[in-house]
């Protein structure tokens, strides 16, 4: 829908952009800090591991000048847990804990509110080889544990807390779970009992905040996009609704309402992925919501219908690194209609409005964009110039779309891109770019990992001093 006239952004806008502790920091071994699973990932030899990433753990004062330049109202940043218990539970690591008591004293400093994630991705190892990590119930309780320890010392100053990012992401990758070997329907199965454990764990960790009278807002960051049909059929309307559920609300139906619908039932029943859950988990779910709701969107899907064949029976899927073919249910197809990055993630910044409304109509929690960005092979070019317009209006569009979702009725906290610095990509190394800032280095070349504002860090800049206006 247009509307005759478009109402501003709120002056409380928190405008921002976000990194993760290990895609940025570096310093992997350093001060103590223990391992995780992401240091067991054997070293690709065609892009970088995370043991250096951007520096940032050497850089803070210098990262947060930049970003007080910029102008940001909020920085999302990672904690890494096993900076501050360097085994997952157990002894704290002071020297761990004074650097994030520095970082976030340097973002006071500069008026900038922490958005702080609890746990993304980087598990502790020693979790994994103490009991299993995730897929064992004791992992519920050294979650909690960490959180409340995080509440109790940066509370006083953190707002805004993220409990676990894309934890649809985390059960689907054997590697962030600590699994190994190469069983893919045996991994799914823990995966679903790992979901399970971590929705338990965000409730007690949801409750701790409330007993302890925090402040602020708390919520995880999922990874929520909208699924288009490929087509009118309404084969292909139905994949897409089930697609939806299997990639999205089944989690949020948990989160937010401690349930898992009938239809999501059925489906883990008939695949033999229904995990273990203990009397009082749902309640506790129930008792216990998130928030708010923080959205990590890039791109939007289409599918359609993919019917259930002697060749492909129920229960086949596709071996991918998420949800892309499943017998009976759905199946990804190309998206005519919109371009694509060089990694072919499709370009839809309308998706993200109607994400954002779907969200709104299923769940009516209010929303923080915490992801939403363009991974980019920057070039830098003579005089320190990188020309990233592509950027610009990625964001730019994706921006629009924000504005007119907050018209439609949904509430928007504030929007994190993604990324504030150049750190190393999830999957593709430091050749795959987000940030505002260019870090001057390769994946095996260090250089002098020197800071450069790109183009788009003006655009920003100018973008944020107007309140979004300029857009
Ligand atoms: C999300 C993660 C981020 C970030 C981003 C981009 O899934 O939360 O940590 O990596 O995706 O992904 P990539 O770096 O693989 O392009």
């Amino acid at each position: 829908m247009e509307y005759k006239s478009y109402t501003s952004f709120d002056p409380n806008f928190l405008w921002g952009a976000g990194t993760a502790s290990f895609q940025v920091e570096g310093a992997a071994k350093e001060d103590g800090k223990g391992l995780s699973v992401i240091d067991m990932i054997k070293k690709n030899p065609t892009i970088t591991d995370f043991s250096i990433a951007s520096d940032h753990y050497h850089r803070v004062e210098e990262d947060v000048a930049l970003m007080a330049e910029l102008g940001l109202k909020v920085y999302r940043f990672s904690i890494a847990w096993t900076r501050i218990f360097p085994n997952g539970n157990g002894e704290v690591n002071e020297k761990g804990v004074a650097f994030y008591n520095r970082l976030i004293d340097e973002l006071i400093k500069h008026n900038i509110e922490p958005l702080v994630t609890i746990y993304h991705f980087d598990y502790p190892q020693s979790l994994v080889e103490q009991y299993g990590g995730w897929v064992s119930r004791k992992s519920i309780e050294d979650y909690r544990a960490y959180a409340e320890f995080l509440f109790k010392t940066y509370g006083d100053r953190v707002k805004y807390w993220l409990t676990i990012n894309e934890q649809d992401h985390v059960v689907r990758i054997p590697s962030r779970l600590g699994l190994t070997g190469d069983n893919h329907y045996e991994q799914l199965r823990l995966g679903y009992q790992a979901n399970h454990h971590m929705c338990v764990a965000t409730a007690l960790a949801i409750k701790t905040f409330h007993d302890l009278g925090m402040e602020g807002k708390i919520g995880p960051a999922i990874s929520y996009s909208i699924i288009h049909p490929a087509s009118s059929h309404p084969d292909d309307i139905l994949a897409s609704k089930d697609a939806m559920l299997i990639k999205n609300n089944y989690l949020m139906d948990l989160h937010c309402y401690g349930e898992y619908s009938p239809r999501f039932q059925r489906y883990l029943e008939d695949r033999n992925f229904t995990p273990t859950i203990e009397d009082g988990d749902l309640a506790l779910m129930k008792q216990y919501p998130p928030t708010m709701l923080g959205v990590n969107y890039y791109f939007s899907e289409a599918v359609r219908a993919f019917p259930a064949t002697e060749e492909f029976p129920i229960g086949y899927q596709k071996k991918a690194l998420l949800p892309e073919a499943e017998a009976g249910v759905f199946e990804v197809v190309k998206n005519e209609n919109l371009a694509a990055t060089d990694w072919g993630w499709e370009i839809d910044p309308v998706g993200l409005r109607l994400t954002l409304n779907e969200l709104h109509d299923r769940y009516n929690l209010p929303i923080f964009i915490t992801e939403n960005g363009i991974g980019a092979y920057d070039k830098l070019e003579e005089e320190d110039i990188i020309q990233d317009d592509y950027r610009i209006s990625y964001l730019k569009e994706h921006m629009k779309q924000v504005k007119a979702a907050i018209n439609d009725g949904v509430t928007v906290l504030g929007y994190c891109a993604w990324s504030f610095i150049d750190i190393v990509s999830g999957r593709n190394g430091m050749e795959k770019r987000y940030g505002f800032v260019y870090v001057n280095r390769e994946d095996f070349d260090l250089k002098d990992m020197r800071r450069i504002k790109k183009e788009s860090f003006h655009w920003y800049q100018k973008l944020i001093a107007s309140n979004g206006e300029d857009l």
